[in-house]
């Protein structure tokens, strides 16, 4: 798989070098490629932004500089995607969607948005990582990135398995206990200590079903609608 990132911020992206994301890149297992908008303003000053024509606080960005950095990028089968809190609330789902496409280019905006037209010529989706504003979509990207890598093959060892955790089948994970057996006073579930696999298994799917009531009901819901 191949991401391009669109930014006026390249330096932020620094995190997704180091780690489980780093090692994938350099392994090959996938491709990303940070790329400065900035470098496509045809602007004598390299401009990017200007003022709203409705008024108002702020800046927008101008079409011709992203325009031109998407095109640089754009190839047929790829799917363009602006970070945005209009946009559809990313789920594990869609997540798992993304991560079956070969070509990925992520625009991240700033100040009071990009200017709409980039929107309707060139943008196939908006996503939303939640309900609330950031300075700009550079996290957000790096989320979506980062969740997406966990699904292609080599980046996560063989032994940890995608389809164990959280959000799987809509429920929450089962508790996770590491030594000392006993910590300040609190034990370690007897029947994680006992080897039976058999017994294992059955307190984890319950586990998870008890989890999801405490902190996330409403999960619970669509997992009842969907037995
Ligand atoms: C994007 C917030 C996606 C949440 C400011 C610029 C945002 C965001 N999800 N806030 N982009």
């Amino acid at each position: 798989m191949r991401i391009d990132i669109l930014t006026l911020f390249p330096e932020m992206f620094t995190p997704l070098t180091t780690s489980i994301i780093g090692r994938a890149r350099d392994k090959g297992a996938f491709e990303l490629n940070i790329i400065n908008i900035r470098d496509f303003s045809k602007d004598k000053h390299q401009k990017t932004d200007d003022y709203p024509f409705s008024g108002g606080d702020g800046m927008v960005m101008t079409p011709q500089p992203l325009y031109d950095a998407i095109m640089s990028v754009k190839d047929d089968n790829c799917k363009v995607i602006y970070l945005s809190p209009k946009g559809k609330t990313l789920c594990q789902k869609v997540v798992e969607e993304l991560s079956k496409d070969a070509h990925l280019i992520l625009i991240c905006g700033h100040y009071e948005g990009i200017d709409e037209r980039i929107i309707e010529l060139l943008v196939d989706e908006q996503i939303s990582i939640g309900d609330f504003v950031l300075t700009g979509g550079e996290i957000p990207a790096m989320a979506l990135v980062d969740s997406i890598a966990r699904y292609l093959p080599d980046v996560l060892g063989s032994k940890t398995s995608v389809i164990d955790e959280s959000f799987h089948n809509g429920l929450l994970e089962y508790p996770q206990y590491t030594r000392p057996r006993e910590f300040m006073g609190l034990k370690v579930p007897d029947v994680l200590l006992n080897g039976n696999h058999k017994e294992i298994e059955k307190w984890k799917n319950e586990q998870r079903i008890l989890e999801t009531q405490k902190y996330r009901p409403d999960l619970l819901k669509n997992f009842e609608n969907k037995k």
